[in-house]
């Protein structure tokens, strides 16, 4: 029966699909609109690139389950990074800039801040993790959609996703020694960054 409850919710998730996707465009929108913004006076990009992703109703289903909340609406509610948004920056003063503008929009609300540049995970993984919410405008109504929104530098975003891949092909095989190796090449690119960050604030300001 849980099979045939977890159908139905697939279903209703679709229809929800379209809320999130629309999320997902405002918040591009407004962060291509700032980075234009920026190069016009600065003549810089802050940005480097941005990747978005909508968690698949499976990614969903697992999350309600590792939480143990039951698989309704109410629950899927709960879950905020369905609309997922990643802004890869050059430099880490960036992530702040970009963050700073973002959340100080009348139309956006910061729900919640987890900064992994200031406290890095025991990994050594770093990000700044911020949940907002953004007002969608649908026939029935204006909505407020959440998004986790993921900033992090170039250097970070390398760490990230080869960390990511490594675990997943064997999570049993990550060890305390690939784990401490994997840590150190973190240490290592951040202090890559501040270096990078300290070259490009001397010729900017030079
Ligand atoms: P995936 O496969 O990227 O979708 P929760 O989001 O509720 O499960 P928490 O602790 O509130 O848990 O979330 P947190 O710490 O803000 O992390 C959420 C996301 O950040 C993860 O999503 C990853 O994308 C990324 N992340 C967090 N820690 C690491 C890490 O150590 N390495 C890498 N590569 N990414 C990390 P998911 O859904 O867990 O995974």
């Amino acid at each position: 029966s849980s099979l045939g409850d977890s159908e139905e919710l697939i279903l209703q998730f679709k229809s929800y699909q379209q809320r999130y996707t629309a999320a997902i465009k405002e918040v591009t929108t407004k962060l291509e609109i700032l980075d234009d913004e920026f190069k016009s006076i600065h003549e810089y990009n802050p940005i480097h690139n941005i990747e978005t992703r909508l968690k698949s109703p499976h990614s969903i289903m697992k999350k309600l389950e590792k939480y143990n909340l039951p698989r309704d609406l109410d629950s899927m509610s709960e879950i905020k990074d369905i609309a997922g948004v990643r802004v890869v920056c050059n430099y880490i003063e960036d992530i702040y800039t970009i963050a700073d503008l973002l959340t100080t929009q009348v139309d956006i609300t910061l729900e919640k801040k987890k900064d992994y540049i200031k406290n890095p995970k025991e990994n050594g993984y770093r990000s700044l993790h911020l949940i907002i919410t953004v007002p969608i405008f649908l026939s029935t109504g204006v909505e407020s959609i959440p998004v986790e929104v993921q900033i992090r530098t170039i250097a970070m975003d390398f760490w990230a996703s080869l960390e990511h891949s490594l675990r997943y092909k064997d999570p049993t095989d990550t060890t305390k020694d690939v784990i401490q190796r994997l840590t150190k090449c973190a240490e290592v690119i951040a202090s890559v960054d501040k270096e990078m960050q300290d070259i490009h604030k001397s010729i900017h300001q030079g």
